[in-house]
């Protein structure tokens, strides 16, 4: 870290103590699981400092943000549409949910049996090690699976400023109707909340911001068609966390970066693994930073991770919104409509995501697909056995797995890919 930030930590209500302890580990971890990567594209180098000052000069950009009068919003789920907060100056931020941290706390508030996502965030605000949960003016939480849902009950005992919004199960009609009432609760809510009234300019500005950051996504998920594989997973991955923390248009601008140096790559056949490694496709529930585990197992196991079926991935960030209308109310249409089509797993049925597995297994190339899901997740979990059916079908050969964030099973999930990969061969 590059500055003194304990001033501004400590101002936040952080536990510096028990901060430096989650710094440390988040460095070691880094360390051993990025720095250790043969071949990593240059670009990478932008995303290793953005890790290093994730805490840091990040956290210091939001405060001076606010300082301007501008606020910062934060988010545990893709549906939370960041268009709207662009519009009016804001900051959407993704809240911290991936790693353990104070589970003794954490485990007398909910049970035991809760998926490490949640439990995460919860760890971070009783542990008080999350700048961005303590800097945000609003946290934003939405009615997807139970866990989340009753959570938020809890949760919002334990912060000022927690708003829930109300999503669809099913898409219908009446799903999509109550999805385009909430986003429009909430643009009023976020009217509020910074003092500007989103017009039509605005509202179009922050679509094509976020698009144009979704685009810069799109192209590195094309360039990882090519074999060899230009870049790791793993990097890719951090690429797909960092969307959620960065500065949108500095982010944007490294992703393009980085999509140059990878064309050269693929011209010149250089990859970061032979031609012909075994490619895998990961599926399932979302790896918010710094999750890791999972992809370091595969990637270190003889395979490469070609593409992420994740909300950390394509199922975030795959349409675009149509950014060809003129009046407010045809733009929040058309966020509704980009919106409505994400294939969570709390969707009933959700054919749409067993369709967009095998799609993109095919469109990447992927030898065989990996479905992660975590431990007490009941819409994944449930959901992976019609995957392996889908899968299955069309000859694609699938795993799945079942975890959480603790290390104690990483021999045991290595043995699993191990001899996933061996079959690939
Ligand atoms: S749109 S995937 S980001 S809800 S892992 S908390 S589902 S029990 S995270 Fe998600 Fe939005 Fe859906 Fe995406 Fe519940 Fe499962 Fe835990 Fe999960």
């Amino acid at each position: 870290m590059s500055g003194d930030y304990k001033n501004m930590w400590k101002n936040l209500g952080l536990d510096l103590e028990a901060h430096d302890a989650l710094l440390e580990v988040l460095g070691t971890g880094y360390q051993d699981i990025y720095m250790s990567q043969q071949d990593r594209p240059e670009g990478m180098g932008y995303f290793d400092f953005v890790v290093s000052e994730v805490h840091g000069l990040r956290i210091k950009e939001l405060m001076d943000e606010k300082a301007a009068g501008r606020k910062v919003i934060g988010s545990f789920c893709v549906f939370v549409p960041e268009e709207i907060v662009r519009a009016t100056d804001a900051t959407l931020v993704g809240l911290c949910t991936g790693a353990d941290f104070a589970m003794d706390e954490v485990e007398k508030l909910l049970p035991r049996n809760t998926c490490s996502l949640i439990k995460s965030a919860f760890g971070f605000k009783l542990g008080k090690v999350c700048p961005y949960l303590e800097s945000a003016d609003m946290i934003v939480g939405e009615n997807t699976c139970d866990g989340k849902k009753k959570s938020y009950e809890l949760l919002n005992n334990l912060v000022p400023n927690l708003y829930v919004m109300d999503l669809p199960q099913v898409k219908s009609a009446e799903g999509r109707a109550l999805l385009k009432a909430e986003y429009l609760r909430f643009k009023k809510a976020v009217e509020e909340l910074t003092g500007v009234t989103i017009d039509a300019t605005r509202l179009k500005k922050g679509i094509e911001i976020v698009n144009n950051k979704r685009k810069a996504v799109h192209r590195l998920s094309s360039l990882r068609k090519a074999d060899p594989a230009p870049i790791s997973g793993l990097d890719a991955l951090l690429a797909n966390q960092v969307f959620f923390y960065d500065d949108p248009v500095r982010f944007t601008e490294s992703v393009n970066k980085i999509c140059d140096e990878l064309e050269q790559r693929i011209e010149k056949k250089e990859g970061v693994f032979p031609e012909k490694t075994p490619r895998i496709l990961m599926s399932g529930c979302p790896m918010a930073l710094p999750n890791w585990k999972l992809p370091c197992i595969i990637e270190t196991s003889g395979a490469v991770i070609v593409g992420e079926e994740s909300c950390v991935g394509e199922r975030g960030t795959r349409n675009l919104t149509d950014n060809s209308w003129d009046t407010v109310d045809e733009l929040m249409e058309a966020i509704v409509d980009r919106y409505f089509q994400v294939d969570c797993a709390i969707f009933t049925p959700n054919s749409d995501r067993l369709d967009h597995i095998v799609e993109m297994a095919k469109t990447y190339k992927a030898d065989g697909v990996i479905h992660y899901g975590l431990q007490f997740c009941q819409p994944y979990l449930m959901e992976s056995m019609p995957v392996e059916k889908a899968l299955e079908a069309k000859n694609i050969p699938s795993l799945r797995i079942e975890t959480d964030y603790s290390m104690e099973d990483v021999e045991q999930l290595r043995t699993r890919v191990e001899a996933f990969v061996e079959l690939l061969k």
